[in-house]
């Protein structure tokens, strides 16, 4: 089953993705995603430059094999561009398996572990009144876990909030924005909020936080701590996580669960935050840690010391990254949560799938294969559009984390 032909498509429908198409012999194709948002390029052209041209005449059905002729063959191993690019091949290399042998994904992956894969959804507004509204709102959808974040009053923006009533699109055309933030501010807010939002919508939906990487160890320890009363399901990116021993500190001081990984890469990124039970759930996602492959190692790992998984799953992962979570999330055992941004409908249309969304669930589909496929005519009309994140100053000026 020799692969004969491998296509990078970048297009942007709404916002920037790349895609891998392999196609094999017996004309069987699988997709993969490749984006690493705002450094879209950096992998489309690893991928054309040097990984296609050694792709075409392998055998389609040796992932495992393939995935290290890419990872052990660079030398330079691991980052962001090197691991989406071996993840987008990964992704579809198992699509293409599934594919011939007409099954959903999952079913190769040990089958189902669970009906359904819980979800949550991101409930934000300008000020805690429309963040109250936000959240609501998510619960009549049917949501029964949200993640809140809010505009901090003295703060003109804050991450994580966006225009609308169901989304934020991180990005930005052409020049990143600049954000203003201040931890003062922010640790005095949270509290108030979650102490509003348990108080109106009881006890049982599940919340969680993202402090996006922003705060020190104490004071990360002092939001665990002053959260507690409220029981989050998580609170995520307390600390930037390359200082890693920064959580054993947050970890002394509180019993809120801590999510860590979305920026991960590897197993060896979250080898100490698990073998340390220093987080409880992992968020390593299938684009940028290197396919389903090497997620599952993580999962597994992870599963010995009663960690959870939690992938990424914001709207800079395309829908191919997102099926392809479901059937990952439908069958590791130590599946927690998914995250879940609906797509803009023009995304929808480029990438026609076949996972769905219903009352707090989501299911990858009975499809075979990985059930996501890109109508490439239409993605045609979505030329790249250059795209940054922002940037978040101090508000005397100082470079912080975003
Ligand atoms: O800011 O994916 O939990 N979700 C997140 C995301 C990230 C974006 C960065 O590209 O933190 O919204
Ligand atoms: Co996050």
């Amino acid at each position: 089953m020799k692969i004969v032909d491998a296509k990078v498509i970048v297009c942007s429908p709404g916002r920037n993705f790349v895609t891998l198409k392999l196609v094999t012999e017996d004309g069987v194709s699988g997709l993969g995603d490749a984006t690493l948002n705002g450094r879209e390029l950096a992998v489309a052209s690893y991928l054309s430059n040097h990984l296609v041209p050694l792709l075409i005449g392998r055998d389609a059905r040796r992932i495992e094999d393939t995935w290290h002729y890419f990872y052990k063959g660079a030398y330079w191993r691991r980052g962001p561009v090197t691991m989406s690019a071996i993840a987008a091949i990964d992704t579809a290399l198992w699509d293409i398996r599934a594919k011939s042998l007409n099954v959903p994904l999952y079913q190769l992956l040990g089958g189902a572990s669970r009906d359904a894969v819980l979800v949550y959804g991101h409930a934000s507004g300008a000020d805690m009144e429309k963040t109250l509204g936000s959240f609501g709102h998510f619960l009549n959808l049917g949501y029964k876990a949200v993640r809140a974040q809010s505009g901090i009053p003295g703060l003109a923006s804050a991450y994580g909030v966006g225009q609308g009533e169901m989304a934020y699109e991180p990005a930005e055309k052409h020049a990143p924005p600049e954000n203003l933030w201040s931890t003062e501010h922010y640790l005095r807010f949270v509290p108030q909020l979650f102490a509003r939002l348990r108080n109106e919508f009881g006890p049982e939906i599940h919340v969680l936080h993202d402090a996006h990487h922003r705060l020190t160890p104490i004071e990360a320890a002092r939001l665990g701590k002053d959260l507690e009363p409220f029981r989050l399901f998580w609170l995520e990116d307390p600390t930037p996580a390359e200082l890693q021993s920064a959580l054993r500190l947050i970890r002394q001081h509180t019993t809120t669960p801590l999510a860590i990984g979305e920026v991960f890469n590897t197993i060896f990124d979250c080898q100490q935050l698990i073998e340390e039970h220093l987080v409880d759930f992992i968020r390593t996602t299938v684009v940028h840690a290197g396919g389903i492959t090497h997620l599952r190692k993580i999962a597994h790992l992870a599963e010995i010391y009663q960690v959870r998984t939690g992938s990424h799953g914001a709207t800079d992962l395309s829908p191919v990254s997102m099926g392809a979570a479901l059937h990952f999330d439908l069958s590791v055992n130590n599946f927690g949560i998914q995250e879940y941004m609906p797509h803009t409908p023009e995304t929808d249309r480029v990438f026609p799938h076949a996972y769905s969304f219903q009352d707090g669930l989501m299911h990858p589909g009975e499809v075979a294969g990985m059930g996501v496929d890109i109508d490439e005519q239409l993605a045609s009309q979505y030329p790249y559009v250059p795209a940054y994140l922002p940037i978040n100053r101090k508000l005397d000026g100082t470079i912080h984390s975003w």
